[in-house]
C-alpha cells in the first residue's frame, strides 16, 4: 500500500494523481520549491498521460480524424514537466512549442481540450479556427503559438516585462528548439530580454535534430547554452531526460531572477523517440542511433524515480497507469462524439469590437502633419498610463523625422523607448506586452523596414483576435512613400502589402486633421493598427485641426473636391496631385482618400462613382503594389452598368524607387500624368 511520506510544503501533493481531472491546479509552484518526492507524484502522471496521447493521437491520424502536422512529444516528456512545473497560470507569460503538450496540460489544458484540438471538432479551444499544437490560452497568459519558429519568443519577453512594468511580480516561460535557435528572432529575443532585464527563462530543447537536419548542420558551437555569454547573462546545458533536474535548474534560475532580473538561457538535452511528425519514420536517424535513444527514455527513468522516490510499488503503480489509460480512452471516446464546428455558429470575425470611447477635444490652427503627430502622441502618453512609445532612436533624437521630439522629456524612458534594430523582434515584445495590460505604440524608422517584420505584424498580431480570443491592442506607425530621394529602401509605400493580411486595420491619413484622427483611432482601437504618414507631408502643406473627441464617425473616407465629371481616389502625396491636375484642367471631380483602407468604408466612393459614372485612381506604389486594382476591381463589381467609360489607373511603373533626384520625379507620377488620364476619360464621354 502506498503511503504518503509527509513533505516541507504542507499543499504538497499527497497522493500520485490518478485522474485526468483537475489535478494541476494545487501543485505548488513558484517560490515554493518541491522536495524530490512530491515533484515526482506530481511530474509522472503528467509525463505518462502525455505519452499516452501520443499513441492516440498516432491511432486517430492514422483513421483519418486528426489531420495536419500532428507532432508527436515521446521523448520530450522530461523536459516539458520539469521546466513548466514552476510556473503559475494567469501571472507567468509563457510560449510554448509543439512539443511542450505536457506543459499544456500542467497550466491547466484539460486532455480532453487537447484531444478536441487535435480533432478539430465544436468544442477545441479554438473552435477548429486552428489545429493541433497552434493552440493556448491567452486570458491566461498560456500564449497560443504561432508556427513560425523564434516568433513567440520576443512575445513572452514583452508579455513578463509589461506585467511587471504594471507591478505584477511575473517571470516568463519560452521554449524554442535546436533548429529554432538559428532563426533571427532567437537572437533579437534574447538580447531585447537581456537589454530591457526581464526575467524569463528560455529553453533550447535540444534533441539533436530538426526534422531531418542533424545539429551537426545547424550550429558549429560546442554547446548552445555557451551563446548566454553573448548576451551577458547565465546560460547552461542539463539533462532534459530527467524532469526533476529540469525543474531544480528551471527553480535555481528563478531564484536568481528574483534578486537579479535578467533572462537565462537553458540547454535541455533530449531525445525525440519518433519521427518529427506522426508521417514521418525517421529512416534519416541511423538505428544505432535510434536505439540509443530508445534507452535513454525519459518515461521509464521518471518510473524508476517515482518508485524509488515515493515509496510506491511497480503493481501500484501499473494499476494507475491502467486507471490513466481507461479515462484517457474515455475521453477519446467522449471527443469521438462531439459534433463538427460550423462556419455559422464559429466565431469567425477578424476584427475585436471597437468601442471608441469619447477622447477629449481638440484644434490647432495652421499646423503640419509632424505637429499632428507630436501631439496626437503626447495626448495618448497623457491619457494613458498604460500607453508607451517605442523604436528606433524616438527617444532623446526625437525619432527620424523629429515627431517624437521632447516626448521622452515629458514621460521618461520608461514609456519612450529606444529599442535595438529588431524589428520583428520588437513587434513580438510590443504583441505580448498587449497581452498583460499595455497598449504599445511602435514606430518603424521607415516603412520600408516593416517588411522585416512581416510575419509578426502580418500573421503573429494579425490573427490574434481570430485565434486566441484576445484584442491586441497595436499602433505601428510608418512613414512611407517617396519624394524624398532616398532610394529604393526608403521610399515605399506598402499600403498594398499590408492590405493583404486579414486582422490588421489600416489608416492612410493625408490633412494634419486626419493624422491626429489617424493616430487617435489607431491607438483606441483594440486591432493591430498601421498608420501610414507620408514623409513629404510631414511638412507639407500645414492645415488646421478641429477634432470633437467622437472616433466613430472619424472612420469615414475623405473628400477634398466636389464635380461632376469624374470621381478620383488619391492616397497620400497623390491627393495634392490630383487636385492639382483639377484645378488645373477645364472638369470637375470629386476627390478622395479613403482614409481607412482596411476595413475598407466603400460606400460613399460608390455613390460618387456611380453619380459621375468614372473612376480613375491615383497612386503611387506600383501598379502590382497598390489598392489601386482593388478599387477598380470593386468599382466595377458594384456600379458597372453606371460606368460611362473603363476606369484607370494612374500609378508608378513597377520597379524599385529609383535614388537621383531627376529619376524620381520621372518615376512618381504627377499633375500632368494625372490630367491627361483626366481627359482621355472626359473626351470618352
Ligand atoms: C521559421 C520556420 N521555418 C520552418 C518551419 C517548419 N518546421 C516546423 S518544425 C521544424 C523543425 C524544428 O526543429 P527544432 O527547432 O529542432 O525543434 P524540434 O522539432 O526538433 O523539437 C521545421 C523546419 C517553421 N515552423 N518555422
Ligand atoms: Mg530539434
Amino acid at each position: 500500500m502506498y503511503h504518503y511520506r509527509g513533505g516541507i510544503i504542507a499543499t504538497a501533493i499527497q497522493s500520485i494523481p490518478s485522474s485526468l481531472g483537475a489535478v494541476y491546479s494545487n501543485i505548488p509552484r513558484y517560490p515554493q520549491r518541491l522536495g524530490v518526492e512530491e515533484f515526482w507524484r506530481a511530474a509522472y502522471p503528467a509525463m505518462y498521460v502525455a505519452r499516452q496521447m501520443d499513441v492516440r493521437f498516432k491511432e486517430l491520424f492514422r483513421k483519418g480524424l486528426v489531420k495536419g502536422t500532428v507532432i508527436l512529444v515521446s521523448g520530450n516528456e522530461a523536459s516539458s514537466v520539469g521546466m513548466t512545473m514552476p510556473f503559475r497560470p494567469g501571472k507567468d507569460p509563457v510560449a510554448l512549442l509543439h512539443r511542450n503538450l505536457a506543459s499544456h496540460l500542467l497550466l491547466g489544458c484539460s486532455p480532453q481540450a487537447a484531444i478536441c484540438q487535435y480533432m478539430a471538432n465544436a468544442q477545441s479551444p479554438t473552435h477548429g479556427k486552428e489545429g493541433n499544437v497552434h493552440f493556448g490560452d491567452a486570458a491566461n497568459l498560456r500564449f497560443p503559438m504561432l508556427s513560425h519558429l523564434g516568433g513567440m519568443l520576443a512575445v513572452a519577453v514583452g508579455g513578463v516585462w509589461s506585467a511587471r512594468r504594471n507591478g505584477e511580480d511575473a517571470y516568463g516561460l519560452t521554449v524554442i528548439g535546436d533548429g529554432g535557435s538559428s532563426t533571427g528572432q532567437f537572437h533579437e529575443s534574447l538580447n531585447m530580454a537581456s537589454v530591457n532585464k526581464v526575467p524569463v527563462v528560455f529553453i533550447i530543447e535540444n534533441n539533436g535534430y530538426a526534422f531531418s537536419t542533424p545539429v551537426k548542420q545547424q550550429y558549429n558551437c560546442r554547446t548552445l547554452s555557451e551563446r548566454a555569454a553573448g548576451y551577458g547573462i547565465r546560460g547552461r546545458t542539463i539533462n532534459g531526460l530527467d524532469a526533476f533536474e529540469v525543474y531544480g535548474a528551471v527553480m535555481d534560475s528563478l531564484e536568481l531572477m528574483a534578486s537579479d532580473p535578467q533572462p537565462v538561457l537553458i540547454e535541455s538535452m533530449t531525445v525525440r523517440l519518433e519521427g518529427h511528425a506522426v508521417y514521418d519514420n525517421a529512416e534519416y536517424i541511423p538505428d544505432e542511433l535510434k536505439a540509443e535513444n530508445l534507452a535513454k527514455d525519459p518515461l521509464k527513468f521518471a518510473r524508476a524515480a517515482i518508485i524509488k522516490n515515493c515509496g510506491i510499488r511497480d503493481a501500484e503503480l501499473s494499476s494507475i497507469e491502467t486507471n490513466l489509460q481507461a479515462e484517457l480512452d474515455e475521453e477519446v471516446r467522449k471527443a469521438l462524439d462531439i459534433g463538427r464546428p460550423d462556419a455559422v455558429s464559429v466565431p469567425m470575425e477578424v476584427f475585436a469590437p471597437a468601442d471608441y470611447p469619447a477622447i477629449k477635444p481638440y484644434s490647432a490652427k495652421n499646423v503640419r502633419n509632424t505637429h499632428a503627430i507630436n501631439t496626437a502622441l503626447d495626448h495618448i502618453l497623457a491619457e494613458n498610463s498604460d500607453a508607451f512609445v517605442c523604436g528606433q532612436d524616438v527617444g532623446k533624437y526625437g525619432s527620424a523625422f523629429k515627431t517624437c521630439k521632447g516626448l521622452i522629456d515629458r514621460f521618461g524612458p520608461r514609456r519612450v523607448i529606444d529599442t535595438p534594430i529588431c524589428e520583428a523582434g520588437t513587434v513580438g515584445f510590443c504583441l505580448g506586452a498587449s497581452q498583460t495590460g499595455s497598449r504599445p505604440i511602435m514606430e518603424f524608422q521607415f516603412a520600408d523596414f516593416s517588411t522585416e517584420a512581416v510575419s509578426q505584424i502580418g500573421l503573429n498580431a494579425g490573427t490574434w483576435f481570430f485565434r486566441a480570443d484576445r484584442p491586441a491592442p497595436l499602433l505601428f506607425r510608418l512613414p512611407c512613400g517617396g519624394g524624398v530621394t532616398l532610394g529604393a529602401f526608403h521610399s515605399g509605400e506598402f499600403e498594398g502589402l499590408w492590405s493583404r493580411f486579414p486582422g490588421l486595420k489600416l489608416f492612410y491619413p493625408v490633412t494634419p486633421q486626419e493624422t491626429y484622427e489617424a493616430l487617435m483611432l489607431g491607438f483606441y482601437d483594440p486591432n493591430p493598427c498601421i498608420v501610414f504618414e507620408h514623409k513629404l507631408l510631414y511638412w507639407g502643406k500645414p492645415g488646421d485641426i478641429e477634432f470633437d473627441g467622437g472616433l466613430d464617425k472619424a472612420c469615414r473616407p475623405r473628400k477634398y473636391a466636389e464635380g461632376g465629371d469624374i470621381t478620383i481616389i488619391a492616397m497620400g502625396a497623390m491627393v495634392e496631385q490630383a487636385l492639382g491636375a483639377v484645378e488645373s484642367g477645364k472638369y470637375s471631380a470629386d476627390v478622395w482618400n479613403p482614409f481607412i483602407l482596411n476595413p475598407l468604408n466603400f460606400e460613399p466612393i460608390l455613390e460618387s462613382v456611380r453619380a459621375t459614372g468614372r473612376l480613375l485612381v491615383v497612386q503611387e506604389s506600383g501598379g502590382i503594389a497598390g489598392l489601386g486594382d482593388h478599387f477598380i476591381s470593386l468599382a466595377v463589381r458594384e456600379c458597372f452598368s453606371k460606368l460611362k467609360c473603363a476606369p484607370a489607373l494612374v500609378s508608378a511603373p513597377d520597379m524599385p524607387v529609383p535614388f537621383a533626384k531627376e529619376l524620381e520625379v520621372a518615376f512618381l507620377p504627377d499633375q500632368g500624368v494625372i490630367g491627361r488620364a483626366i481627359e482621355k476619360m472626359i473626351g470618352d464621354k
